[in-house]
């Protein structure tokens, strides 16, 4: 019963489609099936004819309740149309004082969301009595791998905001730690005194690391004002607010102890 209803429909659709006459090629076709979501737009006088057909059939599908199930809306109702969010750039240079912490600096927006592509695990190697990366980024609930690959145990400790001790870790084995609230934590080891690293846990998805010389990009970045916040080790971390409309913006900062 449902499919056939369903197949009527479809071939009174087909049989409004091929009695069109071909005015344009392969344009109208394409264009047509979007008008059958966008059915209450005004029509455009060229495409009167193929517009108003499907927008009566999809009328009549809805108001004869044939398929109670259907995943159709409400006919008569306008269906929302979702534009596609205008995004644009952030750029800048970050500077410090000392000068040589900006090449680890971190530029993100404190505001703007956690989007469900971003990177929420990275992992931190201990590599030659190094933490590796030095800084390591990621958004508040992501997780950080404390992996070890020395020939010998390293200890990973902070004494920052949630501070944690993952105890020590042999040779080729890893300790995962989340991270729920933004914060920076300095990473000590217990074992070799002289070792630092950071995590950055940030508010928002939307981070970027300063290359060699202190420059970021923030790319993808939604229209909208933001709080946009420097970060670098061992300096006063700075805020400023920022605006996107679909163009590239750029903010600078000056960061100092
Ligand atoms: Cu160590």
């Amino acid at each position: 019963m449902k499919s056939t209803a369903t197949t009527f429909v479809l071939a009174l659709a087909l049989v409004a489609c091929e009695g069109e006459p071909p005015k344009t090629p392969s344009g109208p076709a394409a264009h047509e099936h979007e008008d059958l979501t966008t059915a209450t737009e005004p029509t455009d006088p060229e495409h009167a004819g193929p517009h108003g057909d499907h927008a009566a059939h999809a009328d009549d599908a809805g108001h004869a309740g044939v398929d109670p199930d259907a995943a159709l809306p409400e006919a008569g109702l306008p269906i929302p149309v979702v534009e596609v969010a205008a995004i644009g750039t952030v750029k800048g240079v970050v500077v410090t004082q000392p000068a040589g912490v900006a090449a680890n600096a971190v530029v993100y927006l404190e505001d703007a969301p956690i989007e469900p592509t971003a990177k929420m695990s990275v992992t931190i190697d201990n590599h030659q009595m190094l933490f590796s990366p030095f800084v390591a980024v990621i958004p508040a609930g992501g997780k950080i791998v404390f992996h070890n690959s020395d020939p010998f145990p390293h200890n990973v400790f902070s004494s920052d905001h949630e501070r944690f001790d993952m105890g020590a870790i042999p040779q080729g084995q890893g300790r995962v730690r989340a991270f729920k609230a933004p914060g920076s934590y300095a990473l000590l080891c217990n074992l070799h005194p002289g070792m630092l690293g950071y995590v950055l846990v940030t508010p928002s998805s939307y981070s970027a690391k300063a290359d060699g010389k202190g420059h970021y990009t923030l790319r993808n970045v939604p229209n909208g004002t933001y709080k946009i916040t420097a970060w670098a080790p061992r300096v006063t971390p700075s805020t400023q607010s920022v605006t996107v409309k679909g163009n590239d913006v750029s903010v600078d900062f000056d960061l100092h102890r």
